[in-house]
């Protein structure tokens, strides 16, 4: 048997300075949904996020809550494994960047871009944003309302005068946009492209990557009186999750990780410096790196009881934890900014879940338990109209096979719920009820159509709602190895006879409080 193919992917790294919010919830879904839609295509897929416990900030919150930078990032990181289990969102492995292993990885890459001749110590000023934790250029720079400099992030800056190592970044411009243009698929979408390549043809200048002022950081292997550059030691994360320096260790054939999913604001790190650091040491660059947009709270104010919009374990339990998975994925085109407010979460969760897809099931499975005795009824011979929806689900495989290679969740999602707006019309149509009396063999085939394309639906919708589509799965009698995408097929359908459970409602309306 062919090995299955590897699939290896990333969310970003958090900051530990700060509780988990709606950015991070989103990131954590996406490449959940992602990393599922793998694993049901038989990929052997690995999944791995992380905390980035290291830097100034960290150092400066940490001390304002009169907590060691240690206190403060074990607090963070167990609420961030607790949004990971909320979420349904689980990771195969969470690397910290205060953990050993991964020490020992940023150290051996530092060694090996030092062998390269890439290192040097030197001393230029610049200026610095401790709230991006990156050097701006002064011709980037714009001035506050105080006179104060701030970076092009808002974010205020602060002249820097140490002694640094430096990385020779200015030497990897030409590799860098021959990388973009032999593989323009490497930064995506496209228009994140295009930005980090004009970037790079303005010219590059090296890196400073190393600070003396303070300790919280990966020491300099051979110099302790620096630290590592946050960014140096935070990218450095995506190959501690392989076991890296380790070549026999178990996860070492990941490497290259196939997606480093992100936001838009931290494209140049993952871009320019990420792919610079590793050709400098001798190590493949990831395949892709996958760029979401950013998420805000527009418009209509969120309903009082969900109180702090901004808190995914609030928005999780008002909502509810698949509603809201759904929403993110199907209402932001990924790759672009989106908004949400409590209008549009209780739109789609009232519109497309329990009125689309919920009273469908609801109502064909209850007419197969008090009409068919329970049992999934055997088909007779079928109608066009019957050809034509279940060749409408059997093709959606393919397509949320194609949209995915695109990372176009959206996409996969809007596809298949034009398939379940199908579903319904051609029910509607059937009046399988009004058939219950004139032509019950009709009315059996017609239940028996729909349950099979709700099982074809179910099973490539398990990535986005995992949680409820194994509950309606289960209502279908779908033997949980039975799941995966290569079951979505007419040659898998549904076993007439089968006795399903009774039946219950998968998708509850949204009432709002004043309502209840
Ligand atoms: O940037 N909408 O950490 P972070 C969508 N430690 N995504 C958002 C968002 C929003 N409103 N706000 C933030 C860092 N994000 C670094 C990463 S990786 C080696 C180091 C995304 O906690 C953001 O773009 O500020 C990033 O991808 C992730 O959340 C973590 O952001």
């Amino acid at each position: 048997m062919p090995a299955r193919p590897r699939f290896y992917i990333t969310t970003a790294i958090p900051y530990a300075n700060g509780a988990p919010h709606i950015g991070h919830a989103y990131e954590r879904i996406a490449t959940d949904a992602i990393a599922r839609f793998k694993r049901l295509d038989d990929y052997d897929v690995l999944f791995v996020t992380g905390m980035d416990e290291h830097g100034q900030k960290m150092q400066q919150t940490a001390a304002r809550d009169g907590l060691t930078p240690q206190q403060l990032a074990d607090r963070t990181a167990a609420q961030f494994a607790a949004m990971g289990d909320v979420l349904s969102a689980p990771a195969d492995d969470i690397v910290r960047t205060t953990q050993e292993r991964h020490r020992a990885a940023a150290q051996e890459i530092w060694t090996r871009m030092a062998a390269a001749g890439d290192i040097y110590l030197s001393k230029y000023p610049g200026w610095y944003s401790i709230r991006d934790e990156a050097f701006f250029d002064e011709s980037e720079l714009t001035e506050g309302s105080n006179g104060q400099k701030l970076a092009p992030t808002g974010a205020p800056v602060e002249w820097v005068e140490e002694e640094s190592y430096y990385f020779k970044l200015s030497a990897y411009q030409d590799r860098l946009l021959k990388l973009y243009r032999d593989r323009p698929d490497f930064v995506t979408p496209e228009k994140y492209r295009n930005e980090i390549a004009a970037f790079v043809e303005r010219g590059l200048t090296d890196l400073s990557i190393s600070r003396s002022t303070f300790d919280w950081g990966i020491p300099v292997p051979g110099d302790s009186k620096h630290v590592m550059y946050v960014w140096v030691d935070a990218l450095t994360n995506y190959i501690t999750g392989t076991g890296f320096p380790d070549p026999d260790a178990p996860r070492a054939k990941f490497w290259p990780a196939d997606a480093h999913v992100i936001g838009k604001d931290i494209t140049r790190f993952h871009a320019i410096y990420w792919p610079a650091f590793l050709m400098s040491a001798g190590l493949a660059l990831p395949k892709q790196i996958v760029v979401h947009g950013f998420l805000f709270n527009r418009g209509e104010k969120m309903s009082k009881s969900v109180g702090n919009v901004i808190d995914p374990f609030v928005l999780a339990e008002h909502y509810g934890v698949d509603q809201l998975r759904y929403f993110f994925l199907r209402e932001v085109p990924f790759g672009q900014d989106g908004n949400y407010s409590h209008e549009a979460i209780v739109n789609r969760i009232n519109a497309d879940l329990a009125n689309d897809l919920g009273n469908l099931a609801q109502r064909s499975l209850s007419m197969i338990e008090k009409n068919c005795g329970g049992k999934l009824p055997a088909p007779a011979e079928l109608t066009e109209a019957d050809v034509a929806l279940l060749a409408q689900a059997a093709a959606l495989p393919a397509k949320s096979r194609a949209a995915i290679q695109e990372y176009a969740l959206h996409a996969i999602l809007t596809e298949i719920w034009r398939v379940v707006a199908e579903a319904n019309r051609y029910f509607a149509a059937e009046e399988p009820w009004v058939k219950r009396k004139v032509d019950p063999v009709r009315m059996q085939t017609i239940l028996y159509v729909t349950a099979e394309a709700l099982r074809i639906i179910a099973i490539v919708t398990q990535p986005f709602m995992p949680a409820s589509m194994a509950k309606l799965l289960d209502l279908l009698s779908v033997a949980p190895d039975a799941r995966g995408f290569d079951q979505a097929e007419a040659a898998k359908a549904l076993a007439p006879g089968a006795v399903l459970p009774v039946p219950a409602p998968i998708f509850p309306r949204y009432v709002e409080a004043e309502e209840k």
